[in-house]
């Protein structure tokens, strides 16, 4: 079960409180639609990702073209640290993208360290359906988005810049040191787990859908951990790491330290539980049991996030450390989940 479900409070997102009612989304486009569409993504925050998906979704669009339109939002958003346009960079100041995409037919396509392109999952897209390939990684993957006529930009904002000139200044990289920040920032217990740190690694979005037919479809964009080394590729655009879809099933996606996530095959550990009969929450839970598992105590100072839809439309997420929270949306509307944790209390 998760331990909080609450209807979003509009803080911070003004265009939203005109789209949804008191009680959530009644009047919603798609509200006469016959199946049971529903789409998920990772954090609270995406759920301007999600109001755009949704719209494809109701206007009876596939899975799959819904959550390639709603990831495209924080791509381009310059305020996302974690994902496209405003990313932060690696430690040499290159803004190094991942993406991937699957679809209902097990279809899928991936970039790596993609550079200087908005919206690396349109790239991802177009590795699926135009090259008999599934990953492309760096220049070959850029070579490739620029013969599709995507535009060379600079992805580095002068936000992004200075927070990575301010790093240089003590260039510690350590993602499992996160309780050691916190403590030294001396926040409290009770504000949100900070990995690595409380603003820098937040909000990469996974997001996973259900459409009106019946078909699931899935997209994971980031710009990877802030400081990663050039090169490094996290589990973002891994098929079977970050995303997983099987039309059979369900479908799975990822956020946090994709190291561990890549370790345990994350989100495809979470399809095969769910084959074995398990609920989409008990099958992210499992596969945090199995990172948990591998990394003993350590584990309390990282943070990794599952989320997963069933072909039934159910919904459910597990995380390592608390305040892992997750974006529903639905006919009945739109929801922020604060899903349950290893670590709860
Ligand atoms: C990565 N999983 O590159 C990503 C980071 C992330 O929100 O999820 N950030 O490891």
């Amino acid at each position: 079960m998760l331990n909080s479900r609450k209807f979003i409070q509009f803080t911070g997102f003004t265009g939203l409180a005109t789209l949804l009612g008191k009680e959530g989304w009644s009047n919603a486009p798609g509200a006469g639609l016959k199946g049971k569409p529903i789409v998920i993504s990772t954090w609270g925050s995406n759920v301007r990702a999600n109001s755009e998906a949704w719209t494809q979704l109701a206007a009876g669009k596939p899975a799959i073209d819904a959550v390639v339109a709603g990831v495209q939002i924080p791509e381009a958003d310059p305020r996302d640290n974690s994902v496209g346009f405003g990313g932060l960079p690696d430690r040499d100041g290159h803004v190094t993208l991942d993406s991937c995409v699957m679809d209902h037919k097990g279809r899928c396509g991936a970039v790596m360290a993609l550079e200087h392109i908005m919206h690396p999952v349109l790239v991802a897209k177009a590795v699926m359906e135009q090259t008999p390939h599934v990953q492309l990684v760096g220049e070959g993957a850029l070579r490739f988005a620029l013969s599709l006529g995507m535009k060379k930009e600079n992805l580095l904002t002068p936000e992004s810049e200075k927070i990575w000139k301010d790093w240089l200044k003590n260039s510690r990289y350590d993602p499992m040191d996160t309780l050691k920040e916190f403590e030294k920032a001396n926040k409290k217990e009770s504000e949100p787990y900070p990995w690595p740190s409380p603003v820098l690694n937040h909000d990469t979005i996974g997001m996973v859908a259900l459409d009106n037919e019946g078909n699931l479809g899935g997209a994971c964009t980031t710009s990877g951990m802030a400081f990663k080394m050039n090169g490094r590729v996290g589990d973002s655009p891994i098929i079977g790491a970050g995303l997983f879809v099987d039309n059979e099933v369900g479908a799975a996606s990822a956020t946090g330290v994709g190291e561990e996530v890549v370790k345990v095959c994350g989100a495809h550990t979470i399809i095969e539980s769910m084959r074995r009969g398990l609920t989409p929450e008990a099958a992210c839970r499992e596969a945090i049991r199995r990172i948990v598992k591998n990394k003993g105590a350590e584990a309390k100072n990282v943070q990794v996030g599952f989320l997963a839809i069933n072909n039934k439309g159910q919904h459910g997420g597990f995380a390592i450390n608390k305040n892992f929270t997750y974006a529903v949306t639905t006919k009945e509307g739109t929801k922020v989940v604060t899903a349950k944790s290893w670590y709860d209390k």
